[in-house]
């Protein structure tokens, strides 16, 4: 073992303070994080200084105060009593010792039956505790009164008259003293002894402040200093035998409920952070009481009145010590309750309904190209094939002799006549290698350039094809959350008075504040009490459900119907929330922080999320973009035109027939 050597400083403040700047004191010490405070005045004085401590909340587990008083018990320390706070301070009076216990209750009738008073004589409180400055006043009253009993029993005692005016001293005075320091009894302020005057082999007992009562942890003796006998007592603010009230929320599969009759106490709860709050109970080492929160509310401060409902409401009132569930660290909660270390991430998404595929229509094989670009194709058809008409005309090369052998007869005409330029368009288009070949620069330009253009559109509409033919097409309304926000059609909500509605309500984002303002008017109200309500109305359609990423990932598995869209609108974690200043707080995020280390956390995440036979099987991505034979649905429309085109061209020979 090695021994460490450790040197501590120790920074010291003193103060002297009235009852004026008890309170400027306070907040001094709360500024400069002074956490352990000892504290040096009178019983009268105490009781003030308590109040000023409550009204800056100094009453929290991080401070310590030791009062130099002996008369702590005397106090009313109910409000002190379940912050942990620590406070010390030693004791002269047992009140728990059987001789302290008789002395004081002969002395209750004494003074009550006997002579009548009332225990504003012994200056016995209501609870029948004597200050210690009465008790030692008791003490030597009754030594002196034995001393003087023993004294009269050996010797005669004179009362002889005293003056002021002559010096002399009584005569027995010194037995008187000899007797007294010979005296050895158990009184109020414990054993009493003599030794050359002093008094000996007395003790203090050092006491604490605990929930239920101030308890014993040490003892100091003139000799032996200070002994500590409950050393735990100062670490581990009160983890013995602690039953601690634990609030939740059903939501699945973090916390779930067993209605059966059979089920009692806290065996009725089961789910994800049921077994979270159990291994960490037994890390920590506490016992709980699992009850649902009475309003089923997260919480959320009511942004007209400030107040908060739900579990932080209980944990504000000290109604319970722990809200264990999926509850989200946010910045207003964490400003009026705690969090512990998060214990998961998330951020939140969209679930919507899985989009209908695309029906095929007859002539699908028009969709690889948009409709405006099938309509400037056919200008641009009209346009090249009519330029070209005329710049042959123009261009005296396209002019030649059409019977060069009649040389009496000289015939001229152009390639380029208005029918011959469409059919030389329309064959470059369609790929074909035409039958008059342009001569003229102008004209051989005009074609090259239609040539490279029609080769572009053939690739890009042949490319298109095969994708648009083959595969399923989905119609996607939405793609994320700037779409939902720029449409009305589709309504969208969230989760009443929970992290995902506050998160819309707070946000500074143009498009959030957006989507806040159209939930928040909407009509039916788009909040839904649970998230099985929200799930419900994805699934009737035409709505889509604003909710955390790890809840979303636990329905879409299940639920082949929804789907998430878009990636996550932010980050944050779910912890365990306790009321502010408690000391489970720092004691659960260690034990969170090893079962994350140990990969329990991640072990109990497989158990409730993937490890069930609710599981849907989805089409996997290699599945869904396996080609599909085409059918006469996808393709029929092309027979269509052929026969249409068949049926002008016959009009037109039977009309030139006749
Ligand atoms: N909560 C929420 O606000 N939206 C959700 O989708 C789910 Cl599942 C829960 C509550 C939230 N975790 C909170 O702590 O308020």
């Amino acid at each position: 073992m090695h021994q460490l050597t450790r040197s501590i400083q120790v920074e010291i403040h003193m103060r002297q303070v009235s009852l004026a700047t008890y309170l400027s004191t306070l907040k001094d010490f709360k500024e400069k994080e002074i956490h352990n405070i000892i504290i040096d005045t009178n019983s009268e004085k105490i009781t003030i200084l308590l109040k000023k401590i409550l009204q800056q909340k100094m009453n929290e587990y991080k401070y310590h105060y030791l009062f130099t008083s002996f008369d702590l018990e005397t106090f009313d320390l109910e409000d002190f009593k379940y912050n942990y706070v620590n406070i010390t301070s030693f004791r002269l009076v047992n009140r728990g010792d059987v001789v302290v216990k008789d002395i004081l209750k002969d002395l209750t009738y004494y003074t009550q039956n006997i002579h009548n008073h009332n225990n504003a004589v012994l200056n016995l409180n209501k609870i029948g505790m004597i200050e210690s400055e009465s008790a030692l006043m008791f003490d030597s009253m009754y030594i002196f009164a034995i001393g003087l009993q023993t004294l009269d029993q050996s010797h005669t005692i004179f009362i002889s008259n005293l003056t002021c005016e002559d010096e002399i001293p009584w005569n027995g005075g010194l037995s008187l003293i000899n007797y007294i320091n010979s005296v050895e009894w158990k009184g109020l302020t414990g054993p009493i002894q003599f030794k050359e005057g002093e008094r000996v082999q007395f003790k203090l007992d050092l006491v604490k402040l605990k929930q239920h009562s101030i308890v014993k942890v040490g003892e100091w003796t003139p000799n032996g200093h200070l002994n500590i006998t409950e050393p735990t007592m100062f670490f581990d603010s009160g983890s013995i035998n602690v039953t601690l009230v634990v609030i939740t929320i059903l939501e699945t599969p973090y916390v779930m409920m067993h209605y059966e009759k059979n089920f009692t106490g806290n065996e009725r709860f089961y789910g994800f952070c049921v077994d979270i709050l159990e291994t960490i109970s037994h890390e920590v080492g506490f016992d709980y009481i699992l009850d649902l929160v009475p309003d089923r509310k997260y919480g959320a401060k009511d942004a007209n009145t400030g107040e908060w409902n739900g579990m932080v409401s209980q944990l504000m009132k000290n109604k319970a010590d722990l809200a264990v569930g999926s509850m989200t660290i946010t910045y207003a909660r964490e400003s009026v309750i705690d969090f512990t270390k998060p214990f998961m991430n998330l951020g939140i998404s969209i679930l919507f309904k899985v989009p209908a595929t695309e029906p095929t229509r007859l002539f699908s094989f028009m969709n690889p190209l948009a409709i405006e670009i099938w309509l400037y194709v056919i200008i641009a058809y009209f346009l090249v094939s009519i330029c070209i008409y005329i710049v042959g005309r123009l261009s005296p090369t396209e002019w030649r002799c059409i019977h060069p052998c009649n040389l009496d007869h000289i015939t001229v005409g152009n390639q380029f006549c208005l029918s011959d330029s469409f059919w030389f368009t329309i064959e470059t288009l369609m790929q074909q290698s035409p039958d008059i070949f342009p001569r003229a620069i102008a004209t051989r330009i005009i074609s090259s350039i239609w040539g490279f253009f029609s080769i572009i559109i053939v690739a890009s509409y042949t490319a298109n094809l095969a994708a648009f033919l083959t595969t399923e097409r989905m119609i996607n309304p939405i793609e994320n959350a700037d779409d939902l926000a720029s449409q009305t059609e589709i309504s969208y909500g969230s989760l009443d008075s929970g992290s995902t509605m506050t998160f819309f309500r707070d946000s500074m984002i143009e498009t959030y504040k957006k989507m806040w303002r159209n939930m928040d008017n909407k009509k039916p109200s788009v909040f839904t009490t649970t998230y099985e309500d929200g799930i419900k109305r994805v699934n009737q359609g035409n709505y889509a459900f604003l909710m955390e990423s790890t809840m979303l990932d636990y329905i879409i598995q299940r639920d082949c119907n929804l789907t998430q869209i878009g990636g996550l609108l932010d980050t944050k974690g779910y912890g365990i929330a306790t009321p502010k200043g408690s000391p489970w707080r720092d004691k659960i995020s260690l034990a969170i922080l090893e079962l994350q280390e140990k990969g329990e956390i991640q072990i109990l995440y497989d158990k409730w999320w993937k490890n069930s036979d609710e599981t849907c099987t989805r089409k996997s991505n290699s599945q869904s973009s396996k080609v599909n034979s085409l059918g006469l649905e996808s393709i029929g429309g092309v027979f269509v035109v052929l026969l249409a085109g068949i049926f002008v061209a016959e009009t037109l020979i039977w009309k030139w027939a006749k």
